[in-house]
């Protein structure tokens, strides 16, 4: 179970974020409104929700999930892949503090997205992506192992982050899609596959006994449904327009 959680407002600057979509300019007043409903969201939940101020310095801040891994043994802030995202690490770490007194950290040269982090129990499976490299993994894998943890390393193809296209709903459950479905790693799972028209909502997020999908998506959410979960459908296109999913905008812990 989660209790909490910590999400940074998305700051005026959000159009500048990194992106790889084509689809429009992301609406601040929009962003700003989607943002409001999906704490509601997480408060629904159960969550306490640490709100932190916007960042105009950094677009892409409100992507709070890629800067750190929380986990009840231990918090990591990462080494964020791009350029323009590394001091937002740094950014978060005195938020952390108040909650995870020793913080570790993944420092230069290794690099580490969040996003690319999929945890199930005490295991975890780490993408090898664009953002994420092998040094990345490794400093990882010796942290976690400190405390007991194990890492799977999940080389990656397309996908942004490995969250992009996986999202573990406990109880054995995985959303999945695109170029995980063929992946051996993955055949254990119990699959809830969704269709190419509906990737975007293969980032779903499990809080508490409940699935927060991306609005819009119906034939996703009808499947998380028929597994047995309660859904919340949240609206985050402005989020989607810099490659942002319902994951990336909050850390649960
Ligand atoms: C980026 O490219 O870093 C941001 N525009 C989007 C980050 C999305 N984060 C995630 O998938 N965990």
């Amino acid at each position: 179970m989660f209790t909490h959680a910590i999400v940074r407002r998305p700051c005026s600057r959000l159009r500048d974020g990194l992106t790889s979509a084509e689809l429009g300019t992301p609406d601040y007043d929009k962003a700003i409104g989607q943002h409001d409903t999906y704490i509601e969201a997480l408060q629904q939940c159960d969550l306490r929700v640490m709100i932190l101020p916007a960042d105009d310095r950094f677009p892409d801040s409100t992507f709070v999930e890629d800067t750190a891994l929380l986990t009840p043994a231990c918090a990591i802030t990462t080494n964020p892949g791009a350029e323009t995202r590394k001091p937002e690490a740094e950014l978060i770490r005195g938020s952390l503090q108040i909650f995870y007194p020793q913080l570790e950290q993944i420092e230069e040269p290794a690099t580490l997205d969040a996003g690319d982090i999929m945890m199930v129990g005490n295991h975890f499976y780490v993408g090898l992506s664009g953002r994420t490299n092998q040094a990345g993994i490794d400093s990882l894998t010796g942290i976690l192992a400190f405390h007991g943890m194990t890492v799977t390393t999940v080389k990656m193809r397309d996908m942004l982050h490995l969250k992009t296209g996986l999202s573990y709903l406990e109880n054995n459950n995985l959303l999945i899609c695109g170029e995980f479905l063929q992946n051996p790693l993955f055949d254990s799972f119990n699959q809830i596959v969704v269709p190419p028209d509906e990737s975007y909502a293969a980032n779903s997020v499990w809080i508490n006994g409940t699935v927060l999908v991306p609005a819009g998506y119906p034939k996703t959410r009808a499947a998380i449904e028929q597994a047995g979960y309660e859904t919340i459908a949240l609206d985050v296109s402005e989020f989607q327009k810099i490659d942002g999913g319902l994951s990336c905008i909050s850390l649960r812990f």
